[in-house]
């Protein structure tokens, strides 16, 4: 699946692109598939819905992301738990994966950025060190819509200082150099969870959507059923939310660096 240069970027960086990595007809399914996904309504105890604030329309709110989504489409499914995505997969981790989680940012015209982050530490206390994601965008990434930016030559196993709310703090990101990734639909993206990222807001007119499928070394075990039982307690979709709970601050692990309310 990595040619050598693939190979080498995989192994220096800890991320990869991977243009065309679906072909054509797949890729059309995987738009299609994703405008299904926009319009499921709210459903407690499925899907998780999660909004941002409307920057343009005050007192109002857009949609920021679906979690949890593959169990609820079967060809969103095939696609991202197919043999392909998983050998690639297998080949950057070294071993099968499993998925542990699943999403899609939306980051609809005006929407928010993500500050200076890396996932692991989001992720640590599942007893798991190791993640590799596979991402795929649903609209073509600019700099104008906020496409990821991926630090290079940074994807040791270690926590970065950070700042109170677990964002990476602005002196350590000076000695980092960031890579903004301008994918198309139907390229992959892989990364791992140590790389520091970041992206800006969306400031075109179009909806800046990507799939985000993080997997663990199968044998590190399955964790999904735990990570979604705990952040639905902790940080449940909206449609699920106890009037009076300061979800932010118990859910705050679940909302590292993100826009969402
Ligand atoms: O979708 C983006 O712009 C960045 C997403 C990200 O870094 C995250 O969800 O942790």
């Amino acid at each position: 699946m990595l040619d050598g240069d693939a190979r080498r970027h995989w192994d220096r960086h800890g991320w990869v692109v991977l243009p065309g990595f679906f072909p054509p007809r797949e890729t059309d399914d995987l738009l299609r598939w994703t405008a299904e996904v926009e319009s499921w309504p709210e459903t407690p105890g499925k899907w998780m819905r999660y909004y941002e604030r409307h920057r343009g329309e005050p007192g109002t709110k857009q949609l920021a992301r679906v979690e949890n989504y593959l169990p609820y489409h079967e060809g969103l499914d095939g696609l991202f738990r197919g043999r392909r995505a998983l050998e690639l997969l297998a080949e950057c981790c070294g071993e099968p994966v499993l998925l542990f989680k699943d999403k899609i940012n939306f980051k609809l015209p005006g929407g928010a950025g993500f500050g200076d982050h890396q996932d692991a530490p989001a992720y640590v206390d599942f007893g798991v060190e190791h993640h590799v994601t596979f991402a795929t965008p649903a609209d073509p990434f600019t700099m104008e819509n906020g496409c990821i930016e991926m630090a290079m030559d940074s994807c040791q196993r270690i926590i970065r200082p950070q700042n109170p709310d677990g964002t990476v703090r602005a002196d350590e990101m000076a000695k980092l150099s960031l890579s903004p990734v301008l994918a198309r639909p139907g390229d992959a993206i892989v990364f791992d969870a140590w790389v520091p990222h970041r992206s800006g807001p969306n400031r075109s007119s179009g909806p800046r959507r990507v799939h985000y499928l993080t997997f663990n070394p199968a044998s590190a075990g399955e964790h999904r059923a735990e990570y979604y039982a705990r952040k639905r307690r902790l940080f449940p979709p909206e449609c699920e939310r106890e009037p009076g709970v300061d979800y932010a601050a118990i859910g705050k692990q679940f909302n590292l660096a993100n826009p969402f309310d």
